[in-house]
């Protein structure tokens, strides 16, 4: 082999194999850790160079990779487990999972990228999966599956149409294609919730009326549906609404599925305003109700995560997104999400903590006087203990 092949292996273990520091300043809310956990460097050696010094003398990438990004979870057999969207230089994106045994480094991927059965010759681009373990035994991916919108005016290559490709697993290295959802308009951002309702599959929707634009899709929705196997959306409802001046005042998408805790169903969702900058995404979470779904019971006012340091530079900078966390067997939580489209991060917490979090953060007020009001409150209830300390 190469030595120059030999020196970009080594290299490259160094990356997979540093230990991943927790960063001590936190709001006691999620802890962030100082390296990405998954970047386009990670992706395996042999997937980007011709190992062979007589058809690559001079030991080029042939095959670049530009970011790893956007990743479904899952714990698997004892292992945490990333659904990363990994993008290549070709702008084109696929899925290849990168395990590691504690959650936070030493990521390593699986030794090559997943399969996706190709059910349509139209289907240009495939990302960001939703990993759903159902109580019917299967394991889902739910992703975007993206096409040029053949209604388009001849020499306008870029609008396109967005919909949602599902996939089941049981295995996670044989998948079976499943029809594309069937919706009334375009969907992005549409995840699986764990259990049937009403004996019935359910979905968190995205109704949107074009690619990038939800227009009058009032945010993230829900939708009940007969045949997972032959998936239609009949009737849609909005469960968390985009409200003006808000985090999520031009769009909202459900992450990951939520987590079910035993004070409801714990909701991870990205949100999204415009700025001067562009478009800002941050993550937030809000709550539903046990026995309902659909029922909002906490939202907790602004974002949970939003992007800092080089978190916010990066292909499509100042975004956060996850469609991929781990509620752990003793209570921890491990909050994966991409920024700026570029590489992979993880943020831990707790149940106890996130709920707390949300149970008893004051809710969106929607004005500037009803902030005031809320810090006005706080303070008036620290008042003796700070009088105490005097
Ligand atoms: O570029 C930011 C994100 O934009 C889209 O998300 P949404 O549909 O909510 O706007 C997606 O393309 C996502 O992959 C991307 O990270």
């Amino acid at each position: 082999m190469m030595q120059r092949i030999k020196n970009l292996l080594q290299e490259q273990e160094t990356l997979i194999t540093r230990e991943n520091i927790r960063e001590e300043k936190s709001n006691g809310i999620i802890t962030r850790y100082q390296y990405p956990v998954v970047t386009h460097e990670h992706i395996p050696l042999n997937w980007r160079y011709d190992f062979n010094p007589e058809t690559n003398p001079y030991c080029l990438e042939r095959i670049g990779m530009n970011a790893a990004m956007n990743s479904g979870a899952i714990k698997w057999n004892g292992k945490y487990l990333l659904v990363v969207r990994v993008e290549g230089v070709d702008r084109k994106s696929f899925f290849a999972i990168a395990e590691s045994p504690n959650g936070i480094d030493n990521f390593r991927f699986w030794e090559r990228p997943v399969t996706i059965p190709d059910i349509d010759p139209a289907e240009t681009n495939v990302y960001d999966m939703r990993l759903t373990a159902h109580e019917d035994g299967w394991i889902y991916g739910i992703f975007c599956s993206e096409r040029l919108d053949p209604a388009n005016d001849p020499g306008d290559l870029s609008s396109a149409i967005a919909q949602a490709g599902i996939v089941r697993t049981k295995d996670l290295i044989n998948w079976n294609r499943l029809p594309d959802l069937q919706s009334p308009g375009q969907q992005r951002n549409v995840v699986l919730h764990p259990e049937f309702v009403n004996g019935k599959y359910a979905l968190y929707t995205r109704p949107q009326d074009g690619f990038i634009n939800t227009g009058n899709g009032g945010g993230i929705g829900w939708a009940l549906i007969d045949d997972i196997a032959n998936a239609i959306i009949t009737q849609e409802t909005i469960i968390d609404k985009r409200y003006y001046h808000t985090i999520k005042e031009v769009k909202n998408g459900e992450g990951p599925h939520p987590i079910k805790t035993s004070k409801g169903w714990l909701h991870l969702a990205h949100g999204v305003r415009g700025c001067a900058a562009g478009l800002r995404y941050v993550l937030y979470l809000y709550m539903t109700a046990l026995e309902d779904p659909t029922r909002l019971i906490a939202q907790p006012t602004g974002y949970l995560l939003a992007p800092q340091g080089e978190e916010r530079v990066g292909d499509v900078s100042n975004v956060v997104f996850s469609n991929g966390w781990i509620a752990d067997e003793d209570g921890s939580v491990y909050i994966y999400y991409a920024s700026s489209d570029t590489r992979m991060h993880v943020a831990t917490s707790t149940i106890d903590i996130l709920v707390d979090y949300c149970l008893n953060t004051p809710t969106e007020g929607l004005r500037s006087v009803v902030s005031v009001q809320q810090i006005n409150e706080l303070i008036d209830k620290n008042q003796k203990y700070l009088s105490h300390e005097v």
